[in-house]
């Protein structure tokens, strides 16, 4: 049986999305506590994570209120670490894949989306890097998708598809609205590029992400809207 798991969220933060995807997946149960990004709570730091961010996690450990944890508890962070601790969790969701060889799979994708494709968006989005990297990064994504099943390894939905998620949407997000530190003629382009049949099949996929029970019930575009917004004022003061 798994031991009292305590969630640190926070609803505008895609790393904190795929965790709460993966809750949401594997129906598990835990406690929840928002933390504010404007102000992370000096509790947070020292007990929870400290590097002070989110998401973070405890396990175990005796009874304690989610803003004291108690030492005895461990403490866990990274939402790739996290989403793969859930589905270790609970084995029958299939997020982590039985098969040494899906597992394999699921772990290279993971990691294009870690380290190519998500950083891609980033870096444009807040310091205006070139867009061209993000049609790249997601061609080499279109490349792993496989021939048959409508997920990343095939016919089960894994934690492939929820690494992936939160930042497919949110890039579609950026290049229709253009909300961000690039020039604004640049969404436009991006989106044409993006939106051209080299990339149908990465955008099938993305959109079957979208229609994804748990992807729906953990992002709430209006919340998401407003934090990109107030965002990218706060990324244009400073630079
Ligand atoms: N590599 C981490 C990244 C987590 C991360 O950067 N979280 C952001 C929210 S989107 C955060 O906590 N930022 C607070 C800060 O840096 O002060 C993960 O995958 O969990």
């Amino acid at each position: 049986m798994s031991e009292r798991l305590v969630i640190y969220d926070n609803k505008g933060s895609p790393y904190c999305q795929r965790v709460m995807m993966a809750l949401y997946e594997t129906k598990a149960k835990y406690e929840y506590h928002e933390i504010d990004l404007a102000s992370i709570p000096a509790w947070y730091k020292e007990k929870v994570n400290t590097i002070g961010k989110v998401p973070g996690a405890t396990y175990g450990g005796p009874p304690a209120p989610t803003d004291d944890p108690s030492p005895e508890s461990t403490k866990l962070a990274e939402s790739l670490a996290l989403i793969d601790f859930i589905g270790e969790l609970y084995p029958n969701s299939g997020l982590v894949p039985k098969d040494i060889v899906e597992r394999v799979k699921a772990r290279r994708f993971i990691n294009s989306v870690g380290t190519l494709f998500a950083p891609s968006i980033f870096v444009w989005y807040a310091r205006g890097a070139p867009w061209r990297e993000i049609v790249n990064t997601a061609l080499a994504v279109q490349t792993l998708l496989p021939e048959k099943g409508d997920w990343a390894i095939g016919e089960q939905f894994t934690n492939a598809d929820i690494a992936i998620a939160p930042f497919a949407t949110r890039l579609r997000v950026l290049y229709n609205t253009g909300i961000g530190n690039f020039p604004p003629q640049e969404a436009a382009q991006l989106k044409a590029v993006m939106e051209a049949p080299h990339l149908a099949r990465f955008n099938a996929y993305v959109d079957r992400i979208e229609q994804r029970e748990s992807f729906k019930a953990t992002y709430d575009a209006e919340y998401n809207l407003a934090i990109f917004k107030s965002r990218a004022a706060h990324i244009k003061r400073r630079t």
